[in-house]
């Protein structure tokens, strides 16, 4: 009922992720920066399978919901979701994810550093990614099947490597749609030059240390400048940037767009 203030029809809720993500950090500064906290408004933890299980019955039943929200993401695919304006800027500006490798990958493993360098798609290809594994592919044959699909990227990211012969490698990432998609495509990718590769789901902190500690080679996972912003700084000097491997994201809160009295986070508060 668009009449009614949203905030006790919701108890007060934004439906979150798991707590180790950085767009958790993000809007617990959202809620303090907008005094949404003096309105009792609180942050919940879940995980991403709850909240969007949450966000499909909420759609289906067309009731209000506030959930964290990033692109690229199948949920924007999938379901109609706009993203609230956020005038105080809390969650930056569009993001792009980087690739952060060890120190020492250049000298020890310069095919795999080289290929790493260079992987680099757009949200639209990762989306298509996800698609077939949020349907039920597994990753690997997702990636696969991509990669068979798109062959001038792969022969761009390959292009002039010679071939390794089982070196192994490993790649760690958090078990996110996105990062499970990227993840998988430069694994396979890899595998196709001769490396032997090895992907590790963690948490967020333990895949960052893993690089800080030459436990693991690489990861794409690095959402920035802001969502993973607090573990770059934490590692800062310990890994090595090869750049953008993804332009365009976005992180902040979303609503379904039949909420069309509720745009901006300032909204919550009427
Ligand atoms: N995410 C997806 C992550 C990065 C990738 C937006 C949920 C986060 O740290 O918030």
């Amino acid at each position: 009922n668009e009449t009614q203030k949203l905030g006790p029809q919701i108890n007060y809720t934004i439906t979150g992720i798991d707590a180790g993500a950085g767009v958790m950090g993000s809007t617990t500064k959202v809620i303090a920066a907008y005094g949404l906290d003096q309105a009792n408004w609180q942050l919940q933890t879940s995980s991403t399978a709850a909240m969007t299980s949450t966000l499909q019955k909420a759609i289906r039943h067309k009731q209000p919901i506030v959930v964290t929200g990033w692109q690229p993401h199948w949920m924007f695919t999938k379901y109609p979701l706009k993203f609230l304006k956020d005038p105080k800027g809390v969650y930056g500006k569009a993001e792009d994810i980087h690739t952060i490798v060890r120190k020492g990958l250049k000298h020890d493993a310069p095919q795999a550093y080289t290929l790493l360098d260079r992987f680099y798609w757009t949200p639209k290809q990762m989306s298509s990614v996800m698609l077939k594994v949020n349907a039920g592919q597994d990753p690997a044959k997702a990636a696969q099947a991509w990669l068979q699909k798109h062959p001038a990227e792969l022969a761009k990211w390959t292009k002039g490597l010679a071939k390794v012969h089982g070196q192994k490698l490993t790649m760690t990432y958090v078990a996110w749609d996105s990062e499970i998609a990227s993840t998988n495509v430069v694994a396979e990718a890899l595998k196709t030059i001769g490396y032997d590769v090895t992907i590790r789901p963690m948490e967020i902190q333990p895949m960052w240390a893993s690089i800080a500690t030459n436990a693991a080679d690489a990861q794409v996972s690095a959402w920035l400048p802001n969502t993973s912003g607090k573990y770059y700084a934490d590692y800062k000097g310990k890994f090595a940037d090869l750049g953008v491997n993804l332009k365009g994201a976005q992180v902040g809160l979303a609503v379904p767009t039949y909420m069309t009295k509720i745009n901006s986070i300032n909204d919550l508060l009427h």
